[in-house]
Parts: C-alpha cells; sequence; structure tokens
C-alpha cells in the first residue's frame, strides 16, 4: 500500500503567485480515522499557505507525539518536519527557529501532548514569544493511547467508554493570555471559513500566534455527553467577530461599520480586519479578552475567532538581539571572532 498521492493533475487547476497549485501545498494520504477533525485543520493549513504564496520549503513543521502530531505528515509535503519527543515540541522548535529565523514555523501538538506532558514547555514558549503558529488540535482526550481523558476535557464531560471527569479543564486559551501570549484564537476544525484567515494572520504576525481548534476524535469522544463532540460544539461556539485578511497592498474591499470594525496591522504590513460580534470586546485589550473568555465560559460557550493580539511586543529574535543570517549562512569570521574576542569576553567576566 502507498501513502503516496498521485501526481497527476488537472492542467487548469488555479495557481497561486509563485505557480503552485494547491497540490504542492499538500502531504501523504492520511491515516487518521474517516472523520478525524484533525485532517480537516490539515486542510486548512494547506489553503492558508497556497493562499498566501508561501514558499514550501521555506516552511518547519515541528510537533510532539500523538494523532495531532501525526498530522505534519499530511500537510506541506515539500517543507521540512520533524516529529519529536510527546510534550517536547516547544523546545525542538525554539533550537530551530534560533538557527534559522527566516522559515515560516508550525508547531503542532495535541491537548495530550500541550496541556498534560507538556504544559512546562508550553509556558516558556509562550514567555518567550517564539515566532511560530502553535497550533493545539484539542479532542479533550489521548486519541492515539485509546481515549484517555486529557487535561482539557470538561469536568462532567463523558467519553465514549462511559467515563464522566470528575476534574476541572484546563483552558489553554485563557492560560495563553495570561501568560502573556500575543496572539491567541480559538476555532473549531469544522469551520475552514473561520479557521483559513486565522492560520493566516498567525502566520503573518511576529512572535508566538496560539490557536486552540475543537478537533473531535469521532473514535473515542464523539458520543452525547461528551463536551468536544462535534454536535456539542457546533451548537455552542459563540464568534467574537468574523476575520477577514488583507495581504499588503491588496485594497480593502469589504464595506466595514465604524464601531464594531476594527484594523489591526500586522508587522509585515498586511491587515486584519475584524467585525466584531462582541461589542464589549476589543481584541488589543488582554483584560477585555479575559473578561469576554471569562464570560463564555460561565455560560458553557466556547467562544472562537480571534481572542487577543498584541503587535508591541518583540519576538525572541527581538529580545536576544540575534544575528541577521541563519546560522548556515555565516561565514567563518562570525562564527570565529578569533584569540581577542575571546579574551575580552573571559576578561568581562572575571
Ligand atoms: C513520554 C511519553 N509518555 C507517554 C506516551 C504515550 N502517549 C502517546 S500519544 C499520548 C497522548 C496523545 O494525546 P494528544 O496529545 O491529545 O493527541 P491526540 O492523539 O488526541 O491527537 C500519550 C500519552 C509517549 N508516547 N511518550
Ligand atoms: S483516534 Fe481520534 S484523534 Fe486519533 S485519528 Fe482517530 S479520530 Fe482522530
Amino acid at each position: 500500500m502507498t501513502y503516496l498521492k498521485p501526481l497527476f493533475r488537472h492542467p487548469k487547476l488555479p495557481k497561486n503567485k509563485l505557480g503552485y497549485t494547491l497540490k504542492e501545498y499538500e502531504g501523504t494520504i492520511s491515516t487518521l480515522c474517516a472523520g478525524c477533525g484533525h485532517d480537516s485543520i490539515s486542510a486548512t493549513i494547506v489553503q492558508a499557505c497556497f493562499e498566501l504564496s508561501i514558499e514550501p520549503h521555506l516552511v518547519a513543521k515541528i510537533s510532539g507525539i500523538g494523532c495531532s502530531s501525526k498530522t505534519p505528515a499530511y500537510f506541506l509535503g515539500n517543507s521540512h518536519g520533524f516529529n519529536s519527543v510527546h510534550g517536547r515540541m516547544p523546545s525542538v522548535a525554539t533550537g530551530a527557529n534560533l538557527a534559522n529565523k527566516n522559515m515560516v514555523y508550525f508547531g503542532v501538538s495535541g491537548d495530550g501532548d500541550t496541556a498534560s506532558i507538556g504544559m512546562g514547555q508550553f509556558v516558556h514558549v509562550i514567555r518567550k514569544n517564539l515566532n511560530m503558529v502553535y497550533i493545539v488540535m484539542n479532542n479533550g482526550c489521548y486519541g492515539l493511547t485509546k481515549g484517555q481523558d486529557s487535561a482539557t476535557a470538561d469536568v462532567g464531560s463523558a467519553s465514549k467508554s462511559g467515563h464522566i471527569n470528575p476534574f476541572q479543564p484546563v483552558d489553554l486559551a485563557s492560560l495563553a493570555v495570561e501568560l502573556g501570549a500575543t496572539f491567541v484564537a480559538q476555532s473549531f476544525s469544522g469551520d475552514k471559513q473561520q479557521l483559513v484567515p486565522l492560520i493566516k494572520a498567525a502566520i503573518q504576525h511576529k512572535g508566538l500566534a496560539f490557536i486552540n481548534v475543537m478537533s473531535p476524535c469521532v473514535t473515542f469522544n464523539n458520543n452525547p455527553g461528551s463536551t468536544k463532540s462535534y454536535d456539542y460544539v457546533r451548537e455552542h461556539m459563540q464568534a467574537t467577530g468574523t476575520l477577514d485578511f488583507v495581504p499588503e497592498r491588496e485594497a480593502i474591499k469589504a464595506e466595514y461599520a465604524a464601531g464594531t470594525d476594527t484594523a489591526v496591522s500586522l508587522h509585515d504590513g498586511t491587515v486584519m480586519r475584524l467585525h466584531k460580534l462582541a461589542p464589549e470586546w476589543n481584541p488589543e485589550d488582554r483584560l477585555s479578552a479575559v473578561n469576554a473568555m471569562q464570560q463564555a465560559r460561565a455560560k458553557n460557550e466556547i467562544l472562537t475567532g480571534l481572542l487577543y493580539i498584541n503587535t508591541e511586543f518583540g519576538d525572541l529574535h527581538d529580545i536576544l538581539n540575534t544575528s541577521d543570517g541563519a546560522f548556515n549562512t555565516l561565514g567563518e569570521k562570525a562564527l570565529c571572532p578569533g584569540e581577542e574576542q575571546l579574551q575580552a569576553i573571559n576578561a568581562s567576566l572575571r
């Protein structure tokens, strides 16, 4: 059996600015269960990268362990990928990013991978504002190891085995805002219309862009009584607003009503236009984001869309004042500044 997709493509398939079709952004055939939310998220990443005309060889996909962490094999087959260790995606991504800042980084994780074994790494990568898109495919269970409750499972939620979770959930989006994340969004694998512009904006954001995506596990946690099932998520989604992503130099075509609309300029000149549905919420104000999330939680709603953004804060490279080029492009002189410099450093430390 082969997992490679056939190379044949219709000659009239639409092409992006680089002359690539959507196919150039796909990966191998998925081995996940049919209907798994994670596959829809992979398709959304493919769509976002195609629409932004990103060079696939300038993308690195790093993941941990889990069904979710397997997905980088199923998108961007022409990009770099590293399937690391359970919960350790952030530190591997940090190393790669520090060695080469001129790439787009996708960190792919699950709720088990991030909210349990990887919690420490999640916390610190946010503090460091690493320039990457951090996606959690959140199904409230450990899909790969047969559906045990994860730390994001809601209290009182029932899994397919009938087990009722007795513990309070970890709310990853609220935690990310609390820790100082500079871009926090929440979405649903079944809402491609919302997720594509969110991923595009996250790619353009300079700093850590965290997206918590509800992604139902059809095999172990899609039953009545589960709060991470397709039916439950669809019924309880409450969008903060709709989002338009306007690439640099492209005219803004839509009409925006004053008062309910906000434009956020990203570092590279691209603009996010938000049509707000929650009037008291301001995506650039941390307190109002926290408020909106708490209120949604009290009503058992899942707040989706962009929740918070801060474009003022520098990423890890700015904080550390790192060199401009990737390590592999630095010559001997830059890498080995010589005896005199070494003596000066030693002297300064005595
Ligand atoms: C150090 C270590 N501990 C435990 C495991 C077993 N394990 C593999 S995947 C996983 C949890 C996966 O859950 P999640 O991250 O939510 O991903 P999903 O499969 O649900 O997409 C666990 C506990 C492991 N691989 N390595
Ligand atoms: S077990 Fe669940 S999470 Fe894993 S592939 Fe199947 S549906 Fe997806």
